[in-house]
């Protein structure tokens, strides 16, 4: 094995055009090779879903703790200190996951369900007053901050910072180009804001941030990492169901007949937000560090080497997925790396889960169709497609 013919590529995938629509360049990514060489920011790069799921699955190799972003933490200072579950390897990984997971098992979040569907409900109300609405400024953007923030237990004022933070946080994962920048300059109140609501004393009773304190008090973490942990739930809570479900219902204005479909058999909901996730990825792309020397489909990607694997592109690979541009509500849709894969698959999955669910369920009950009346509008983040706009006109049942 060499490395001298690891294919070279000229794309930038941090530029606006890419960011705008990364579909545009994935064929030309998963077509150079299994493994390439990105020359504009000196790092590998995997697109194909093989590749891509193989990397994420083998974390002792392609490591966590030196950053997820293209920073490598061995050589500079992150902009953040680290989190603990997302950019951190075993041991401290599986202790940390653990507190989580028992905090968020799918049996204590059933305990929610009735409340969100209710919220959920009460929402649709409001929007089908009138038969337009904006799927992201009036849906999207709203249902997440109605039951997010009260179930982690946040104080009431500030909330507005959430949006400002997580755009900050992904953004905050790729170079530093003026995306970064912009994001940087608006997030640095919001941190502020963040660092204070992840505090013991402000967090409310009854709520996730306080079951990551009262893990602290058996001794499982310690105080500041318990205020760590909080602050992961509010980084990767937010814009990530945001943007899901607004690719949720993106999907379905592109695809009206699966609209017919899930109104004919409403259990079809689980499937259609898994296969949003797959055709239109919110999280479309992490990095890894290799911890050693290692080899991919015959050629050598050296120790200490960034890798980029292009999760957006892994679940469009015409290699796994068949007409994989279609939102497909009869394919197998389950092994999309939407969510990752390996032990660091997305801990809140569950909850991005239920909220899809509850509200697009909702939503399905109430209307018969659902189109768009203008072209939905991006909003360019580093790590996150995300929608900033998505015009829609219902017809009530
Ligand atoms: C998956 C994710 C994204 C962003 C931040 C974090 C996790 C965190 O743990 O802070």
């Amino acid at each position: 094995m060499n490395n001298t013919s690891v294919p070279r590529v000229d794309i930038d995938p941090f530029s606006d055009a890419v960011l705008q629509d990364p579909y545009a360049y994935h064929e030309q990514l998963r077509e150079a090779g299994p493994v390439f060489w990105l020359e504009s920011l000196g790092v590998y790069g995997m697109a194909r879903f093989d590749e891509v799921r193989a990397s994420l699955s083998n974390h002792e190799v392609f490591v966590s703790s030196r950053g997820v972003g293209v920073a490598d933490f061995a050589k500079e200072e992150p902009w953040r200190p680290p989190s603990l579950l997302l950019e951190a390897d075993p041991p401290l990984h599986d202790r940390t996951r653990g507190i989580m997971s028992a905090i968020l098992a799918p049996a204590r979040l059933r305990e929610r369900e009735p409340l969100w569907r209710e919220r959920a409900h009460e929402l649709v109300d409001e929007l089908t007053d009138s038969d337009t609405f904006d799927a992201v400024t009036d849906l999207a953007e709203v249902f997440p901050m109605r039951i997010f923030p009260d179930s982690v237990g946040l104080m009431d004022e500030g909330r507005e910072h959430l949006l400002t933070y997580a755009a900050a946080v992904f953004n905050a994962f790729g170079p530093r180009n003026h995306i970064f920048e912009e994001g940087n300059a608006a997030s640095v109140e919001a941190s502020a804001w963040v660092a204070e609501a992840c505090k013991r004393e402000n967090l409310k009773p009854g709520g996730w941030g306080q079951d990551v304190f009262a893990a602290a008090d058996r001794g499982e973490c310690t105080p500041d990492e318990a205020e760590r942990l909080v602050r992961s739930l509010l980084s990767a809570g937010v814009d990530t169901t945001v943007n899901g479900i607004g690719h949720l219902l993106l999907a379905f204005t592109e695809h009206p007949g699966e609209w017919d479909n899930l109104r004919a058999d409403p259990r079809l909901i689980r499937r259609a937000v898994d296969e949003s996730i797959r055709w239109d990825s919110t999280v479309q792309t992490f990095f890894r560090t290799a911890s050693q020397d290692t080899e991919v489909a015959g050629h050598l990607v050296p120790k200490d080497s960034k890798v980029l694997l292009f999760l957006g592109s892994a679940n469009r690979d015409p290699r796994k997925w068949d007409k994989p541009e279609l939102f497909d509500l009869t394919r197998t849709t389950s092994g999309h790396v939407g969510f990752g894969a390996g032990i660091h698959q997305c801990l809140g999955q569950v909850i991005a889960r239920l909220e899809a669910q509850m509200i697009v369920g909702a939503l399905a009950e109430r209307c018969v169709s659902i189109r768009r009346t203008a072209v939905p509008v991006r909003r360019l983040n580093n790590t996150l497609h995300a929608l900033a706009s998505l015009p829609v006109k219902v017809q009530l049942a």
